[in-house]
C-alpha cells in the first residue's frame, strides 16, 4: 500500500497538526512542501486538491481529502498504531468540542492576528499592529480560559492519553507562546502550562518543527 501524501509547508500549523497524527501513529508518509507566505502562488493544480486553496490536503492511493479534523481522524481510523480518539461517546465529543473551540475561536486571535504581528510582521520589517494585538487578546484569553476548565486534572485535553484535540491545539500553542501577550497569557493557566509541557516534550513535536519553531 502506498503512503499517504500530505501537501502544504511545514511551518502551517494546520499541516503541522495533521503531520502530528501522522507520526502519533507511526504512519510513514511524504510531505509535499510550497510556500504559502507573502505573495504566493499556489502550484498548478492545488486548487483540485483543495477548492478553498487553503493547506493541508491529504491523499492516499486515490482517496483526495481536506479539512483538518478530517484528515486527522481518518488517519486515526485508517492506520494501525495507537488510538488518538478516545473511546467513550462523552470524552469524543469533548474531543470534537475542543477541536471545534480551537478551529473557530483560537486559530484567528493567537496565530493569524498575535503571532502574525508579533513574530511574523518583523520577520518581514514591518511594525506589528497594535490595535490588531490588542482587539485579539480578549478572544485568546477567553479560548485559553476555556481550555483550562476542560482540561482540569488531566494530562491531556481529553483525558490521560494524548489525542487529536491535543495535536490540532499544540501548532497554535507553539506560536502563540513565542509572544510576550501569549505567554502572559499561559501564566495565568496553570493547568494547560502542565499540558503544553508534556505536548511539547513529544517525539512527534520535535520532528515536526518547522523553521517557525
Ligand atoms: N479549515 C481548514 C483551515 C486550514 C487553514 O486555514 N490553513 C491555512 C494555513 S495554517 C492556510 O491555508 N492559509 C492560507 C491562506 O489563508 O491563504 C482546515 O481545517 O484544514
Amino acid at each position: 500500500m502506498a503512503g499517504p501524501v500530505l501537501y502544504g509547508p511545514a511551518y502551517s500549523v494546520y499541516v503541522r497538526a495533521a503531520r502530528l497524527a501522522l507520526e502519533e501513529k507511526g504512519v510513514a508518509y511524504r510531505l509535499v512542501e510550497f510556500d504559502i507566505l507573502g505573495d504566493y502562488e499556489l502550484p498548478a493544480g492545488y486548487l483540485a486538491r483543495h477548492p478553498f486553496g487553503l493547506v493541508p490536503a491529504f491523499e492516499q492511493e486515490g482517496f483526495s481529502l481536506y479539512e483538518t479534523g478530517a484528515i486527522t481522524r481518518y488517519v486515526d481510523e485508517a492506520f494501525p498504531g495507537p488510538p488518538l480518539q478516545p473511546a467513550g461517546t462523552a470524552a469524543r465529543a469533548r474531543m470534537n468540542q475542543v477541536i471545534g473551540i480551537i478551529d473557530n475561536y483560537g486559530y484567528r486571535p493567537m496565530v493569524r492576528t498575535v503571532f502574525v504581528e508579533r513574530v511574523m510582521a518583523p520577520r518581514r520589517g514591518q511594525a506589528p499592529d497594535e490595535g490588531r494585538v490588542a482587539s485579539a487578546l480578549g478572544k485568546a484569553a477567553t479560548c485559553l480560559a476555556a481550555l483550562e476548565d476542560l482540561l482540569g486534572e488531566k494530562t491531556f485535553l481529553t483525558g490521560e492519553d494524548i489525542s487529536l484535540a491535543d495535536l490540532h491545539a499544540a501548532p497554535m500553542f507553539a506560536y502563540f507562546l513565542q509572544t510576550p501577550e501569549g505567554r502572559d497569557l499561559m501564566a495565568g493557566c496553570p493547568g494547560l502550562e502542565r499540558w503544553w509541557a508534556e505536548v511539547a516534550a513529544r517525539t512527534s513535536m520535535e520532528k515536526t518543527r518547522s523553521f517557525l519553531g
